[in-house]
């Protein structure tokens, strides 16, 4: 049997913090790895890319803010650039992570190649793309086009591809292939962490996201000040985005001594160790690759159970799941881990075992790679 051919893959996704540019940046490394050349095209370096690795290359998108522009484009000097490196490396496909404006830019940069140097466009849908945008008399049509447009159209949860298929009518066939971690091994040890933390035999609770609404710190924080007994955790927020406009409702609350910041971490593998639970309150959420971090350190969540979260987690086997929008139950979810660590760590085992069977890379990986091949024909 002939081993089939290396691919060369365009990469684009957002570099800052967030999911689809952390799920692209793991993925791009990934394919890399298995022998496939990997061109990132983006305004930025993804913040979790290695600084080099053989076959990984960076091609940034240069933007100029013309005067004549009330708001600077991105769109197109983004598609020029795609059609650049398609033509000049003989990309076989652009893999765009989140729709606006990476998948109309790419259809652009297909159109603009002439026939037999075009490439497949592959879009992946992560969430707010079609919850959020999708939703937007000024952005929907245009998402749709670009989805009707793609070779093929990926979503990182069942329950995306059906929301994306009733919010904008998208009556083609979407793939599911699920988001996938690969931890990498953590710098310090879990006391190093702990100490780091002021944490003497408090549980450590874990937050992380973005902080943008839709997470509802809010909710979080008020569920947090009802959990009994108080002096049973801290609650650690690694954020990747402002927390300042929570400040005042923390000392509200009265959990200035329970709530630890951490603003932009990097190694988010060392808190994740030293983690024994997570708490996540969101009011939407296509996947939650935070929950799935979480999991494979076999630290289990309690989760609002949301879009696309019952899909990661099996409830009462490895996490929590609780009405989305209840502080109450999101309370009572937290003691009754804080309550039974013999629960807890039998949760956190599971939670690992599944985070490794069905959401590892050796098992995604392999996902992607077989629809790259379906489209390249
Ligand atoms: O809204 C965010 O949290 C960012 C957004 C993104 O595109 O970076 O996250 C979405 O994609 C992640 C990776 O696939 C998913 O884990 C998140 O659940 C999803 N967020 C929402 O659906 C709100």
């Amino acid at each position: 049997m002939t081993p089939e051919r290396a691919l060369k893959i365009g990469i684009t996704c957002y570099p800052s913090v967030g999911g689809s540019g952390i799920l692209a940046s793991a993925l791009g490394e990934e394919l890399a790895r298995r022998g496939h050349e990997v061109h990132f095209i983006s305004y930025g370096r993804p913040f979790r890319l290695p600084a080099s690795a053989p076959r990984l290359h960076f091609h940034p998108v240069v933007i100029n803010d013309y005067e004549l522009f009330k708001y600077p484009d991105y769109t197109l000097p983004l598609s020029v650039k795609m059609a650049e490196v398609t033509r000049d490396c003989g990309l076989d496909l652009l893999h765009v992570h989140y729709a606006v404006p990476h998948a109309t830019a790419a259809i652009l940069a297909r159109a603009m190649l002439p026939a037999g140097r075009r490439p497949r466009v592959v879009t992946t849908l992560h969430g707010t793309d079609t919850t959020l945008l999708g939703r937007d008399p000024g952005y929907g049509p245009a998402i749709r086009h670009a989805l009707m447009e793609s070779d093929a159209v990926t979503a990182v949860s069942a329950w995306l591809r059906d929301e994306t298929q009733r919010l904008l009518a998208v009556d083609r066939p979407i793939d599911v292939i699920h988001n996938f971690f690969e931890p990498k091994v953590a710098r310090r040890t879990r006391a190093e962490v702990r100490a780091e933390l002021g944490l003497t035999d408090e549980a450590m609770m874990l937050h992380l996201s973005n902080l943008r609404p839709v997470k509802r710190v809010d909710l979080l924080l008020e569920a947090v000040a009802r959990v009994r007994p108080r002096d049973a955790f801290k609650l650690v927020i690694l954020a990747g985005g402002d927390f300042t406009p929570f400040a005042a409702q923390v000392e509200r609350l009265g959990l200035g001594d329970r709530v630890v910041v951490r603003q932009n971490v990097f190694e988010i593998e060392d808190y994740l160790q030293a983690a024994d639970l997570g708490l996540f309150a969101s009011e939407s959420e296509s996947f939650c690759l935070s929950v799935l971090e979480a999991m494979s350190f076999g630290c289990p969540s309690v989760s609002t159970a949301v879009g696309g979260v019952p899909e990661v987690v099996v409830a009462g086997e490895s996490g929590v799941l609780v009405r989305g929008g209840d502080a109450d139950a999101l309370a009572q979810g937290v003691e009754s881990l804080l309550r039974d660590p013999v629960k807890r760590a039998a949760f956190g085992r599971a939670a690992q075992v599944r985070a490794r069977e069905k959401f590892s890379a050796a098992v995604i990986v392999p996902e992607y790679e077989a629809l790259y091949r379906r489209v390249c024909g």
